[in-house]
């Protein structure tokens, strides 16, 4: 009989319990869809005796509304799962990340960084527009020095005393100015020449300059703290030698080689068969930067240092050309690593 019939499928829609999209369609197309079985009992309504058509066509109705209601969670529900990642097949192989590296300036500054730490220096930083003043006057340059020319430093138009800085010696100025010695730290970062870009200048790089400041600081602190820099930066069995030089901020100045990390000291070209590569400028602070940074000379001494990251990594890695560092072609920067 249709109505027992009817009790039969409403009992059977209540145990199936549709779990994913899929099955929540085969529900459909079986008791919903045209040709569906619900449909089907609809049209043997035409049949029913007119006494039996309120009932039946009641108990139709439920069901009908029953399968649909049925239909309509479990598809949300699959909707759902699929938003929330729930449907994820977790035995599926993974999609291969692509890790990145660090920039090999980066590796190398930081290295120089952990070096200068362990003996106590601070790292400080600060602005890469400067004023004369810090850039230039405050480090005694004289009013016709050739970095101070439009040719040498990149000069901002619209403030004409504003430059891009050409060395970080700028911070330490700042430093000096708003703080009481002792000082002893490093500042790290970019600075800017105005130079025709090739494989062996940029019209910028990147530098790390030291300075140590307090009672006492003899010539003899920076020898030893060059010849530590050097054993740790290339290896314990690397020698330095000084030679002198000038810059306007330091008296005495001097360069520092360190011998051949390539060859030992042999000869090679990249110490173009001298055993000796230079990596960095240093000296004792001038007392006239102590004074226009109101130190008293008489009393506190210091040393300097400054160097250039990307000469020291073309030592490092032995990159032929500057450009490379600032290129992002991933052919070059994949192959360093930390440790390398
Ligand atoms: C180089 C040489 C040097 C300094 C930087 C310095 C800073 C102050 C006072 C005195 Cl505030 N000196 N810095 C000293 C000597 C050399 O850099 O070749 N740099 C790439």
């Amino acid at each position: 009989m249709l109505q027992e019939e009817i009790a039969g499928i409403a009992a059977e829609i209540e145990n199936i319990k549709p779990k994913d999209a899929e099955s929540a369609e085969k529900f459909r197309q079986n008791y919903l869809s045209k040709k569906g079985i619900i449909p089907a009992l609809f049209d043997r309504f035409k049949d029913v005796q007119p006494e039996d058509r309120k009932e039946i066509g009641r108990l139709l109705n439920i069901l009908k509304q029953r399968a649909e209601a049925i239909w309509k969670e479990a598809k949300e529900l699959s909707e759902n799962q699929v938003a929330q990642g729930e449907a994820i097949d977790f035995s599926a192989p993974g999609i291969p990340f692509p890790s990145g590296n660090r920039h090999p300036l980066s590796i190398v500054a930081d290295e120089i960084r952990e070096v200068f730490n362990r003996l106590g220096f601070t790292v400080a930083e600060g602005p890469e527009i400067e004023d004369d003043w810090h850039n230039f006057s405050a480090l005694n340059f004289p009013e016709e020095h050739p970095a101070r020319d439009m040719q040498d430093t990149f000069f901002i138009d619209q403030a004409p005393e504003m430059a891009l800085r050409t060395h970080t010696s700028s911070v330490q100025i700042r430093m000096m100015e708003r703080n009481k010695p002792p000082f002893r730290m490093i500042m790290p970062g970019r600075v800017y020449r105005n130079e025709a870009v090739s494989a062996r200048a940029h019209c910028f790089f990147h530098q790390v300059e030291a300075l140590y400041i307090d009672e006492n600081v003899s010539f003899a602190d920076l020898k030893q703290t060059l010849l530590h820099f050097a054993r740790e930066m290339f290896g314990t069995e690397t020698k330095i030698r000084l030679r002198p030089s000038y810059f306007p901020f330091t008296e005495p100045s001097a360069e520092m080689d360190i011998s051949c990390t390539v060859c030992s000291g042999k000869g090679c070209n990249i110490c173009k068969y001298s055993g000796w590569v230079e990596i960095l400028g240093c000296g004792m602070v001038h007392p006239n930067v102590l004074k226009n940074c109101n130190i008293d000379p008489e009393k506190f001494t210091g040393f300097a240092l400054g160097m250039g990251i990307e000469r020291i990594a073309i030592l490092k890695y032995q990159v032929k050309d500057l450009r490379f560092f600032s290129q992002n072609d991933l052919r070059f920067l994949k192959q360093f690593s930390i440790g390398k």
